[in-house]
């Protein structure tokens, strides 16, 4: 069966595959639309997005950065029972007052690798850096700053003994088509004592070697490029081009730092047209399936790694984020059966306003 499988992917080609089933507990199955419940963060938390699982303690861990206010970042966790508890602030950029905090990811040294924005923040100009929270005992530290001069640092993973992360952009200015893609550093070559200043944008051919992977989104009404990050079980890579509404899977060769292949997750035209946008996005190798928040599609969906099929998981109009429902969702992050999706609710087309929350769908 499994090779009549393959025989059809080889023939029909993966747009035609859509309808095969897989095994039990499979990916790629449709389950009726899911009610979210709500994790309700109060009013001092107003713009919650990178979320990171911790198998340690059993935690997430929530970043809320200083998108619309000045000022530090706190860090939450929603412990196991879905309470919010603060337990570090994120200091602030000296040079521009905010910390723009978004993609969050544990390494295996236990430390929690941060990519600092800024452009969310309001300032392009380069001020975006690399940060480390260092962990001991289990609990955060210290805030370490490991490189900086980037434009937008986005969605951010640890694997293969790396840490990759999104440059949303790399010039100021948004132009179409747009040029993103993936900044890759090895843990061992980050120096807190020395951070490391990446050499800006000139061209594809003249920028900095850590930025490995690019590509260009070109649709001209979301000029929003690399965004979300995750890396699976066997090291691949996964980067989402927000505004064309793909999903790139990177295989690297031995040293994890050189792409030797590129695929699209989603080659299917009508498979993309259930989406408006891809923001953060999640590896679940159990299941072979990626979860990821459509924000200007203020949805929920997975897909299928294998087949490309996308499944809508939540979806509902912008408005308050009451009663669990999603308002602009940037991130996704599974705890055992329930997938928490954080309602980043920033002003576009929509409000920044009470309750600020996460929504929670028991999958
Ligand atoms: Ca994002
Ligand atoms: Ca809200
Ligand atoms: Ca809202």
């Amino acid at each position: 069966m499994k090779f009549q499988k393959i025989a059809l992917l080889l023939i029909l080609g993966v747009c035609a595959v859509s309808g095969l089933a897989f095994a039990a507990e499979s990916c790629d199955d449709a389950p009726a639309l899911k009610t979210p419940y709500m994790i309700d963060l109060g009013d001092k938390y107003v713009t919650p997005d990178g979320m990171a699982y911790n198998p340690v303690d059993n935690n997430i861990y929530l970043v809320i950065p200083a998108a619309v206010e000045e000022g530090d970042a706190p860090l939450l966790v929603i412990t196991p029972d879905d309470k919010v508890k603060e337990v570090f602030r994120i200091p602030a950029n000296p040079d521009t007052k905010h910390a723009g905090v978004l993609g969050i990811a544990f390494g295996q040294d236990g430390n929690l690798y941060v990519a600092d924005s800024q452009e969310i923040s309001g300032h392009v100009n380069h001020n975006g850096r690399l940060l480390r929270i260092v962990f001991e005992d289990g609990n955060p530290v210290r805030c370490e700053v490991l490189a900086t001069n980037f434009v937008a640092p986005n969605g951010l993973t640890v694997a293969n003994g790396k840490v990759y992360f999104c440059e949303t952009r790399v010039t100021e200015d948004t132009p179409c088509p747009l040029t993103s893609g993936l900044f890759c550093f090895d843990l061992k070559e980050l120096d807190p004592a020395n951070p490391y200043r990446a050499k800006t944008y000139v061209s594809e051919t003249d920028c900095d070697p850590h930025f490995i992977f690019q590509f260009k989104t070109n649709d001209p009404d979301w000029r929003v490029g690399a965004n979300g990050c995750s890396s699976s079980v066997d090291g691949k890579v996964y980067v989402a081009n927000f505004g064309d509404k793909q999903i790139y899977e990177l295989t690297f060769g031995a040293d994890g730092s050189k792409v030797t292949k590129v695929r699209n997750v989603i080659p299917c035209p009508n498979e993309r047209k259930k989406l408006m946008s891809i923001d953060g996005i999640r590896v679940d190798s159990t299941h072979g399936c990626i979860f990821f928040a459509d924000f200007a599609g203020n949805a929920v969906h997975k897909v299928c790694i294998s087949t490309g099929k996308v499944t809508t998981l939540a979806k509902n109009p912008v408005g308050t984020g009451a009663d669990g429902a999603l308002d602009r969702c940037s991130e996704v992050c599974r705890r055992g059966n329930k997938l928490y999706i954080s309602n980043i609710d920033l002003p576009f087309d929509n409000d920044n306003d009470a309750p600020h929350s996460l929504s929670v769908i028991e999958l």
